[in-house]
């Protein structure tokens, strides 16, 4: 199907319109149960989302990257995924984490402070939050020889946002998945800004999905406020890649709702129409009136998984906030499996410039 939408004639991958109507020959035809599944992961994105907010603004929580307008990429995408696939995320994945089964306590406990809310549980293949942008292109890339090497049948996710396909690493990783074949998966979370760098300025090329022809391998344009589109999409690409068909860049074209982190003022570089133009395309709504053409809402279903998705919210935030403070030695403790002996002398040196108490 991927091959159906050419980027190069800027044909775009959608399966629900507006109205919440999906195209038939493009449906993925997922059953009653997993339907209302994505929507209560979509909701739980958007509860945790504006909670995190709050809480930045309370100073609970420190710098954070809003997921606002990403819940239907984020949790598309990670729902076609299985346990045996690897993630290599970046810093605006909220939706994803949840739908993979990450803790929320520990993901608030990371973007708190505590280094220790990246320890990923035992049994999820996904990597630490890279910061860096770009910088887990290559990573997974590496990963994707891993599994080709070890002939293990899984594909390697990893996420970016448009302006992180202006780096090295971007062209560097695409390059060599395509050369190599690996079983990579290159989902560019396109939101049309890099903090306020328009898309514009980020490639003269119309589409990012066009970029993978020239490193030899698909790429497609989906909706990324489609859910059911970056689902199916995802599936296609995550089955080619687990069997030896190679590497796929899917292009999800999106919109950042809200500020690139709590340190940004969006309203200093975009127009208050064009965020209201995208307000109406709000990915939850759309698929809300799918749910419903089918049957699968209402109102007072709406409430309970509302009302769900706020006590699971803030029983983690409760969790999160009972743990103990960071200590000295969390700063060093997340980086090498073994300390190397300069790390040891400049965590003895911290340490003795505290004061008792805070050692
Ligand atoms: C290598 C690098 N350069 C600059 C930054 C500062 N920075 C953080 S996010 C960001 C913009 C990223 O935009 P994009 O890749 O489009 O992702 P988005 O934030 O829009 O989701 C920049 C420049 C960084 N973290 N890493």
């Amino acid at each position: 199907m991927i091959e159906r939408f050419d980027p190069l004639k800027g044909e775009r991958l959608r399966v629900l319109d507006e109205d919440g109507r999906a195209a038939p020959d493009l449906d993925p035809g997922l059953s009653d149960a997993v339907l209302r599944a994505l929507y209560e992961r979509m909701v739980r994105t958007r509860t945790a989302d504006a909670k995190a907010l709050k809480l930045q603004r309370q100073g609970r929580l420190g710098t954070y990257a809003p997921s606002l307008g990403h819940e239907a990429a984020q949790v598309g995408l990670a729902s076609a995924m299985t346990a045996d696939d690897w993630f290599f995320p970046y810093f605006r994945d909220l939706g994803a984490y949840l739908t993979l089964g990450y803790p929320l306590a520990d993901y608030f406990h990371f973007w708190m402070g505590h280094e220790a809310g990246l320890r990923t549980p035992d049994g999820l293949n996904i990597f630490p939050i890279s910061i860096p942008v770009g910088s887990q292109i290559p990573q997974a890339v590496g990963a994707g020889i891993a599994v080709k090497s070890r002939k293990l049948r899984a594909a390697v996710v990893t996420t970016f946002g448009d302006g992180a396909t202006s780096e090295g690493d971007f062209h560097e990783g695409l390059n060599y998945a395509g050369v190599y074949r690996t079983p990579n998966v290159f989902v560019c979370i396109n939101n049309q800004y890099a903090i306020s760098v328009p898309r514009s300025h980020q490639t003269a090329a119309a589409t990012i999905a066009q970029k993978a022809l020239a490193y030899g391998f698909p790429g497609v344009q989906v909706d990324g406020n489609d859910v059911l589109a970056v689902y199916a999409a995802a599936r296609e690409a995550l089955a080619t890649a687990r069997s030896g068909g190679g590497p796929t860049l899917i292009e999800a074209y999106t919109y950042r709702l809200g500020d690139h982190t709590t340190s940004d003022d969006a309203a200093r570089y975009r127009a208050k129409e064009e965020v209201q133009e995208w307000v109406l395309k709000d990915p939850l709504a759309r698929f809300r009136r799918h749910l419903a053409l089918k049957g699968l809402w209402d109102e007072a279903s709406e409430k309970e998984i509302q009302a769900a998705a706020a006590d699971s919210v803030e029983k983690a935030v409760a969790e999160a906030e009972a743990r103990p403070p960071a200590s000295v030695d969390d700063i060093f403790a997340y980086t090498y499996a073994a300390m190397p002996p300069d790390l040891e002398i400049q965590r003895a040196e911290l340490k003795a410039s505290l004061p008792e108490g805070r050692r």
